[in-house]
């Protein structure tokens, strides 16, 4: 599992190279931008039961069959089983941009996932589904962009400093991303 600074370590190592310049440059950003991106991390982790249970509410209003008799959230235990699942891939996707590396996600959440789901009889489309919803809903909290209308209800501000949080949120994007490569 390598973060932003260990990943520079282990690619100048491979070079035999010393830490250039441009990779101190983008560390010092890193290091410049650090507490936008612990906002960020908390805004994705500070809403999770709301980002999952709503990802996973929106993936079955437009597939029903999924509750139903045959279907892989059903029963109960199935539901449960796959709302954990929503939960921990939104937690590693959360490890890796606090990190700024994909590395832990990849090798604790995402190895072998697809296998095991065909194994399982999880249908690897609509969990995609329900991650690009996680990512939407993900990517909206990061640059404060949740509004009452898409609230309702359980709408909740969070306090943020004003600035630019949309690199911070791309970032993100492209860990939901790669969730979804994975089982492609
Ligand atoms: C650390 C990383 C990690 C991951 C990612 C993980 C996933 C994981 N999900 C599982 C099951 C499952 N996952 C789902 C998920 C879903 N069903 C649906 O219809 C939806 C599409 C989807 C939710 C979005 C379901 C229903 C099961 C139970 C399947 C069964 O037992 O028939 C299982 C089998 C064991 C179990 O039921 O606990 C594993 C290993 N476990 C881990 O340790």
């Amino acid at each position: 599992m390598l973060d932003a600074f260990s990943r520079a370590v282990v690619s100048s190592d491979t070079k035999t190279s010393p830490i250039g310049g441009g990779e101190l440059a983008s560390l010092k950003q890193f290091v410049a931008e650090g507490n936008k991106r612990l906002d960020a991390v908390n805004a994705i982790v500070s809403n999770a039961s709301c980002i999952v249970s709503d990802a996973v509410s929106g993936m079955i209003c437009e597939n029903t069959g999924l509750v139903q008799a045959g279907g892989n959230c059903y029963p109960t235990r199935r539901m449960a089983a796959c709302l954990r699942d929503g939960e921990i891939v939104l937690r590693y996707v959360a490890y890796a941009l606090l990190a700024g590396d994909a590395s832990v996600l990849d090798d604790r959440c995402l190895n072998g996932l697809k296998e095991t789901y065909i194994a399982l009889g999880v249908p690897t489309q609509s969990t995609v589904r329900a991650v690009q919803i996680m990512k939407a809903s993900s990517t909206a909290h990061i640059t404060n962009g949740n509004s009452e209308g898409r609230g309702g209800s359980r709408f909740r501000k969070m306090e943020t400093a004003q600035g630019d949080c949309s690199a911070l949120a791309g970032e993100a994007a492209g860990y939901f991303d790669r969730v979804v490569a994975a089982l492609s």
